[in-house]
């Protein structure tokens, strides 16, 4: 894997240009610090997302901790929230004879049928309780035009429709973006790989998300990611 191998190969160059061996844990891997053109994009971690929510990911409650530590080394943190209307296209229900996880064809391509989550204003699409990062300065909402669904925090499925957050890092000049939270394999890697496309530079940190892996989704995401040259690190190389 990627990350593997770049590590070792910064421990041994750290160690022959030191010209001592150092077993230092802090020299075993990357380190990165957030600066005041970074931000972490937290992705949808929402009630409905986790477990008792309408669309559990499983052990998604465990990157709550990992999430609030990382805020703490972030000067700019932005939440997103997926917030569909009641008779969401994306929504089995919405499609008589359909069940969820269940895929059909819609005007802008295929779509994978969810069960009814995170409808506005429930208690379901409510952020997290647990967690605790007060100075976060944005919440940017999406998935709410009935037709169309938005994984991606940046650009709607239709490839046309955007959610403004495009402008809104661009006029902050924030360049470097860290994306966490829900799930791997869907909002995070679709809002991801739009960073990309944004000309930023993306990180995805990924002991702070979890997966729903549908069909091979989660290695899928990962290739894809990979290709569009979306960095794959871990809480730890934060500093
Ligand atoms: C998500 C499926 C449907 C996500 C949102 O946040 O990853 N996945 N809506
Ligand atoms: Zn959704």
């Amino acid at each position: 894997m990627m990350t593997n191998m770049k590590r070792r190969t910064f421990v041994i160059g750290a160690a022959s240009f030191s010209g001592v061996t150092l077993f230092s844990p802090t020299l075993a891997q990357p380190a990165t610090k957030p600066s005041t053109n970074s931000v972490l994009l937290v992705v949808d971690v929402q009630n409905c997302f986790l477990p008792g929510g309408t669309l559990a990911v499983p052990d998604g409650n465990e990157i709550i901790p990992v999430i609030n530590a990382l805020g703490k080394k972030f000067e700019n943190v932005i939440f997103t929230q997926d917030w569909h209307t009641e008779n969401h296209a994306s929504f089995a229900s919405s499609h008589p004879g359909k069940n969820p996880f269940e895929t059909i064809e819609l005007s802008y391509g295929t779509q994978v049928l969810w069960p009814d989550h995170c409808i506005q204003g429930s208690d379901d699409a409510r952020l997290a309780e647990g967690l605790n990062i007060p100075h976060a300065q944005l919440i940017i909402r999406k998935g709410y035009h009935s037709e169309i669904d938005s994984y991606s925090t940046f650009v709607a499925a239709d490839g046309e429709t955007k959610t403004g957050l495009t402008g809104y890092l661009k006029e902050r000049g924030l360049n470097e973006v860290y994306v966490c939270g829900l799930a791997t394999d869907f909002c995070v890697s679709w809002s991801a790989i739009d960073a990309r496309r944004a000309g930023l530079g993306v990180s995805v940190i990924e002991d702070a998300c979890r997966a729903i892996d549908l069909n091979g989704s989660l290695k899928a995401a990962w290739q894809a990611m990979k290709q569009e040259g979306v960095q794959r690190i871990s809480s730890s190389e934060i500093t």
